[in-house]
């Protein structure tokens, strides 16, 4: 893979993975609304709005591979989710159909199975349960991917991502929780692995409390090296400040499930 194009590149992922893409791709396009200012060597600016396709051709020029983190990535208004995320989402497919980019990583979320019960361990064939307008954008970035690639021949791995950063911020976490390190892993292998068509994985470390059985990940060759449990103390102590949400502490998707509710079920 010689030129990468990382969308979102203005947010908190991005900000986590940037330095270790650098260590692995020597040309770097960085996209976001508005111009990357702190670019390091190897990285270049290219500022576009996902809803307009001018702009996301222009982004795509040339790039062999994509990690796509654009788009709105909580949930949001109807107009901005439609616009950040449909079409967004659209417009990034068909540009890299019609520029002929080989790879994208889409960064779907555990939110397109928010309401599956956290009692339940659930693999890439359970039924999706969408817990906001946000999870219903993602469920809909995974159905583009997969047409895409049966369609067109696009590589495409769909990344149901939990929550990144460098440590569980609390119980929920201790089963969704993804370290950088693992989610560039996981970059690489939509990237790398030879004759990818289409395919989901959860975007989760080795974490003893997962919700979720990874298998096909470890088929495509996924070992994370880190392991929520190492952090379990701390994200209990922060779980014990935190407010009891009847709801949302039933379901995967914690507050995405709760929020705006109008029907307190319970599983
Ligand atoms: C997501 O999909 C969001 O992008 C992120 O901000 C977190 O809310 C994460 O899910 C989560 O569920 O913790």
């Amino acid at each position: 893979m010689k030129r990468i194009l990382v969308t979102g590149a203005a947010g908190g992922v991005s900000g986590m993975i940037r330095p270790l893409l650098r260590t692995l791709y020597a040309d770097i396009v960085l996209s976001d609304l508005k111009p990357i200012t702190d670019l390091a060597s190897g990285e270049t600016s290219r500022p576009a709005d996902l809803a307009d396709m001018a702009q996301v051709l222009a982004a795509v020029e040339g790039v062999d591979g994509i990690v796509h983190l654009g788009g709105f990535s909580v949930e949001g208004p109807w107009e901005t989710i439609l616009n950040a995320n449909l079409i967004g989402c659209y417009h990034l497919f068909e540009a890299a159909r019609l520029k002929g980019v080989k790879r994208v990583v889409f960064a779907s979320s555990n939110h397109v199975m928010g309401f599956h019960p956290r009692y339940s361990k659930i693999g890439i064939g359970a039924v999706p349960r969408p817990d906001s307008r946000y999870g219903v954008s993602k469920l809909f970035g995974e159905g583009l991917g997969a047409l895409y690639a049966d369609k067109h021949g696009l590589g495409v791995l769909s990344i149901r991502i939990g929550n990144v950063g460098t440590r569980p911020i609390d119980k929920r976490r201790l089963a969704i929780w993804l370290h950088p390190e693992d989610l560039v892993q996981l970059i690489r292998i939509g990237f790398e692995r030879p004759n990818l068509g289409y395919e989901v994985v959860y975007g989760c470390s080795a974490n003893e409390r997962a919700w979720w059985d990874n298998t096909r990940a470890y088929e495509l060759g996924y070992r994370p090296r880190h392991h929520a449990e190492d952090h379990a103390a701390f994200a209990l102590a922060e779980q014990a400040k935190a407010k009891a949400d009847p709801i949302g502490d039933q379901f995967q998707g914690g507050t995405f499930c709760s929020d705006e509710t109008t029907h307190p079920r319970c599983v």
